[in-house]
């Protein structure tokens, strides 16, 4: 979490690494990597209190191009990297980012019993509904009855609907986002790690190498058929109010995961922004009570750890 800052003191170039990038051109993940260093302007974090952390795939890559710290990990694990960063330090603003095969596939049952856990941590994930670094199989998010140009076949099963699955499992804000619409997407993610608890926001990515339906074009309602209507729309222009007033009254905090729920049901045309949002206590908060972290004195900077010796360990794995 975050506060709102007075000054502007570090800029985009402050965030972002001096290595060469090698997404396709025309990625969608582009879009989401710039909303990410934006949002960290807009809130003013140093670098060195940042740390972002990813699965495997080409959002896998995201943390490479960060100037914060960074742990890219294996696929469908973000959670587990997540958690242990965060407790291990619980005052750095830690955010996951992963591909829609990473978080709703192979890290499914960490992605839920991440988020009954409700630690203060954001999950970005980039969703191309295709595994697009192992050529374009259909991932978890590919609609029954659909096929990319690197499908084989159509999907016979059923897709996943993230914003539903995060609102069961316990995430306490869960959002929308759409990568080109970085502006939208740089307030979505600022909200997100300024929100105290466990945030997921699902980001629609084009993958112009592997997903010829979910195209730039599509999503601009310039395909044909589409008459310049956009299938996108934004919820706070909208009635729509996502906020839980009181997180005490277990009515209101099922009438509005009900709501969110029948939001995200919607497929003639999807929604944007905020689907919900309700402030509890952390996991970080329930250890505190229980002695079992000290935030004044977190475990990344005890003297004892942070002089280990390693050796033994990895002459182990060798
Ligand atoms: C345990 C394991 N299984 C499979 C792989 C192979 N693999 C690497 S990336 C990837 C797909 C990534 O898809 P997604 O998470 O959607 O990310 P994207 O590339 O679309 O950003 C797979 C299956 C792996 N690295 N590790
Ligand atoms: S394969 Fe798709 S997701 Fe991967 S870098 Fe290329 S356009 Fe982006
Ligand atoms: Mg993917």
């Amino acid at each position: 979490m975050a506060t709102t800052p007075t000054k502007v003191e570090f800029k985009i170039k402050d965030y972002k690494a001096d290595i060469h990038n090698d997404w396709c051109p025309g990625c969608g993940d582009f879009g989401i990597l710039t909303a990410l260093q934006m949002a960290l302007v807009k809130l003013q974090i140093p670098s060195h209190r940042v740390a972002v952390v990813s699965g495997i795939g080409c959002s896998g890559k995201t943390p490479h191009y960060m100037q914060t710290y960074a742990f890219h990990t294996l696929h469908g694990r973000v959670m587990p990297s997540v958690t242990g960063l965060k407790l291990a330090n619980p005052s750095l603003t830690v955010i996951g980012v992963g591909g829609d095969g990473d978080a709703y596939g192979i890290g499914a049952g960490h992605f839920v019993n991440g988020g009954r856990r409700n630690l203060d941590i954001t999950y970005i994930v980039f969703n191309n509904d295709v595994y697009a670094l192992t050529k374009g199989q259909g991932s978890p998010t590919i609609a029954q009855g659909t096929k990319t140009k690197s499908m084989a076949e159509e999907s016979i099963m059923q897709a996943l609907n993230p914003v539903a699955l995060a609102l069961v499992c316990g995430y306490t804000f869960v959002a929308r986002g759409y990568a080109l619409d970085v502006k939208t997407l740089t307030d979505l993610i600022a909200q997100g790690i300024r929100h105290r608890g466990s945030t997921l926001i699902d980001v629609l990515q084009t993958c112009p190498t592997y997903n010829d339906l979910h195209t730039k074009p599509w999503y601009e309602g310039k395909k044909p058929g589409q008459n310049g209507i956009s299938p996108l729309y934004r919820l706070d222009q909208t009635d729509y109010d996502p906020r839980v007033q009181d997180p005490a009254n277990r009515r209101e905090v099922s009438q509005k995961k009900t709501q969110a729920i029948l939001k995200s049901e919607e497929d003639e045309r999807l929604p944007l922004g905020i689907f919900y949002q309700c402030e509890i206590p952390t996991y970080e908060d329930y250890l505190e009570k229980k002695g079992h972290i000290d935030r004044a004195h977190p475990l990344a900077e005890r003297e004892d750890i942070f002089h280990r010796d390693v050796t033994p360990l990895l002459d182990a794995l060798t």
